[in-house]
This record gives structure tokens, C-alpha cells and sequence, in this order.
């Protein structure tokens, strides 16, 4: 059955928060990250406003060289709370249209309206986008770009084709020839790795690629390069769903005596973190806030967290945190009956980074 799934990805998502939160900075570059302390800060940016755009500003460049290309700019910090309160509003304002819905990180979901109008009828569809649109642009001050298409691969391409403000519809059968002449980095899935090694093959564009053999890929990618052959030709059947809902993951371990033997306590972190991040990684998470647990041989119990400036699932990242959190609970006095840790503010890691981690399970 021909489907109508729609992908919806907020434009300079976190900048434009900081727009929206302070009306002066509208128009102007605003970037989002580390302080760049005069060009000498290290860390990166996270997002930059179209405006900063034009500079060369991008996602994850250094901040120092951000500051080199725009020194005018306005340079904040991120605010968390402020850019998951907008999220979960445009996350709610998205599942009213469907109730086919899925969200893909924070700021981009998918919904399935195929039930919703008339496959084909090009006008509908693009009153019904308008109208999401215009609803977040309403209620939330907060920009879009909508990607129309039979599915979701196509949908979220498209969705980033004439960002920020743009709608694009492939229609059906439409598919192939829009995919094609875009470079093969655009399909989810497809680093810089894939794209290196395409490259020496003398492939650039999704055209060609699709154009290889089914054989050959399989041969030089194995089961990923069946993906790779199916995505270039448009074809992607995975369904638009709701990913259940993980809190947070919580692991404890009682001593079989009170101790205050730090290796023995880190041991027990160890072991307790592994099966808390196979969780973590089973289903595509990353954290946000790394948290511990200790409870005295009197029962009385301390809890300490530290939330990151950006969400991980590295376990090494994880581990250091924890063991830096219970730290200064080994100048007590007292011996320790349970320790326990915590990963919460989870995150669905980005569906690129699921589709490669599904092929590449390293
Ligand atoms: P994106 O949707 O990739 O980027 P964006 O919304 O800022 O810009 P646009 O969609 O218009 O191209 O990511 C959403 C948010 O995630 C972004 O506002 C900040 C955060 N983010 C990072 O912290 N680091 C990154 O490297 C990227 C790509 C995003
Ligand atoms: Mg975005």
C-alpha cells in the first residue's frame, strides 16, 4: 500500500530557542556551544543560527575557528531545560496530526498520515504540512522543514532539501529520481568512512550507487551493502512507530560486608556499568546524566549526578563520571552497604548513527 509519511526537523533548533528567549538576538548569528573565550576556547559548536550560517559556521566545527569566521557573533552556552521543554511541546503539537508517530531525536520526528489524506493529491498533503507548520510557528515561535515522501528514508531527505522554512514532496515513484543526483552522504547510513571508500570507486552521487550492482555492493560491504543498494534506489520499508520509553536505567549492588575497599567498590561499579550500558546500547540510547548511589552501613543514602553538555553511550565517558562522583564519599568515615548508578536523559541516538551501528555493531 502506497504510504504518505511526513519528517518534520526544526530549523537551527537550539539557536532558534535562544532567538525566541531573547527577541534581540533575532537576525543576528547566534551560536550555541562552547565559550570561545576570545578564539583561545576549546569545544565545539553545537548549532549556529542561519544568519551565522552565512559565515561558514556549522555544527561541531571548533569553536575558536567559528570565532575566526565570526568574532560578532553572539556566543552562548546551551540551556537543556529550556531546548527539551520546546521539544516535548512540538513533539505533542506533531502527535496530535497522527497517531503514527515516531521521534527521531530532539528535535525531528516522523508521522505516518497515510490514513490522514489522499495519497496523491499533492494539494492536501501540502495543506495538511502547512498546517503542522504553521502551528509550531504559532505556539512554539519556532521554525521547520517538512519532507514528504512514501518513506521514511526519502521523508527525512527530503525534509533537509530546502531548509530552513522549505516543504518538499517526492511523490511516488518520484523517488529514485530525486535521490539521485544528491551525494551519497546524504543517505542515513553513510559517513565519511562509506564515503571515502565510495569515492575511490568513483562514486559520488546516489545515482551511481544505485546504479551498482546489487551483487558487487554485497560483495565489497556484505549485509550493509544490500542497505546501501535498497537506500539508493529509494526503497525503504521500515514502518513509522513509537520507540517505547526508557526513563532512565538504574543498576545497585548491596556488599556482602560493609566496605570502604575503593577497588573493591569500583569493581562492583564496573561490573554494574557494563550491564547498564548493554542496556543503554540494546536499544540505541545515549545519556545525558550520569548519576550514583551510595548508602552507608547506617542506611543513610546520598545521591549525586552530573548532566553532560552532551549526551553520550562511550562507557569509558560514563565510568569516569561515576567514579568522579563517589569520589569524595570515600573521606567518610563509614563503610559503604550498596552503591548504586544511574543513566537518565536518555536519547535516541540519531537514526544515521543507528543504521551504522546496526551494520557496523563496532
Ligand atoms: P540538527 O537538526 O542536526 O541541526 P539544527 O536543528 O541546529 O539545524 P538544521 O536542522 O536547521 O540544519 O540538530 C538539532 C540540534 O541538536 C541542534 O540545534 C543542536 C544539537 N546538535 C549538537 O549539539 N551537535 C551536533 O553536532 C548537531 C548536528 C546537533
Ligand atoms: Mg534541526
Amino acid at each position: 500500500m502506497q504510504r504518505t509519511i511526513m519528517h518534520i526537523d526544526l530549523d537551527a533548533f537550539y539557536a532558534a530557542v535562544e532567538q525566541r528567549e531573547h527577541p534581540e538576538w533575532m537576525g543576528k548569528p547566534v551560536v550555541v556551544g562552547a565559550d570561545p573565550k576570545g578564539g583561545k576556547g576549546r569545544g565545539v559548536v553545537m548549532t549556529c543560527s542561519y544568519e551565522g550560517r552565512k559565515f561558514g559556521i556549522k555544527s561541531a566545527m571548533p569553536i575558536s575557528k567559528a570565532y575566526r569566521l565570526c568574532p560578532t557573533a553572539i556566543y552562548t552556552p546551551p540551556n537543556f531545560p529550556l531546548y527539551t521543554a520546546a521539544s516535548e511541546a512540538v513533539m505533542n503539537i506533531l502527535r496530535s496530526y497522527s497517531d503514527k508517530f515516531e521521534q527521531v531525536s530532539i528535535d525531528e520526528a516522523f508521522i505516518d498520515v497515510t490514513a490522514k489524506v489522499s495519497s496523491g493529491d499533492k494539494s492536501e498533503i501540502e495543506k495538511f504540512a502547512a498546517a503542522i507548520k504553521n502551528e509550531i510557528g504559532e505556539k512554539e515561535k519556532l521554525s521547520c522543514s517538512i519532507g514528504i515522501a512514501s518513506n521514511k528514508l526519502v521523508a527525512k531527505i527530503a525534509s533537509d532539501f530546502k531548509k530552513p522554512g522549505g516543504f518538499t514532496i517526492v511523490e511516488p515513484e518520484k523517488e529514485k529520481e530525486f535521490l539521485s543526483p544528491l551525494l551519497v552522504r546524504k543517505l542515513i547510513g553513510v559517513g565519511e568512512k562509506t564515503e571515502a571508500v565510495l569515492k575511490g570507486m568513483g562514486i559520488n552521487t546516489i545515482g551511481e550507487l544505485a546504479a551498482l550492482p546489487e551483487d558487487f555492493l554485497h560483495k565489497e560491504f556484505g549485509k550493509y551493502g544490500l542497505y546501501l543498494h535498497e537506500a539508493a534506489n529509494g526503497i525503504d520499508n521500515s514502518v513509522v512507530e513509537e520507540n517505547y520509553e526508557i526513563k532512565s536505567i538504574n543498576r545497585n549492588f548491596t556488599f556482602e560486608e560493609d566496605t570502604k575497599d575503593e577497588q573493591l567498590i569500583f569493581a562492583a561499579i564496573d561490573e554494574m556499568l557494563e550491564d547498564a550500558h548493554n542496556a543503554l546500547a540494546a536499544n540505541n540510547f545515549c545519556c545525558r546524566t550520569v548519576g550514583i548511589r551510595v548508602r552507608f552501613e547506617d542506611f543513610e543514602t546520598h545521591t549525586k549526578e552530573k548532566t553532560l553538555s552532551e549526551a553520550t553511550a562511550d562507557i569509558n565517558t560514563i565510568r569516569k563520571v561515576a567514579k568522579q562522583l563517589l569520589q569524595p564519599f570515600f573521606s567518610d568515615k563509614r563503610k559503604l552497604r550498596q552503591v548504586g548508578i544511574r543513566m537518565a536523559h536518555l536519547e535516541q541516538k540519531s537514526s544515521s548513527q543507528k543504521l551504522v551501528s546496526e551494520y557496523f555493531p563496532d
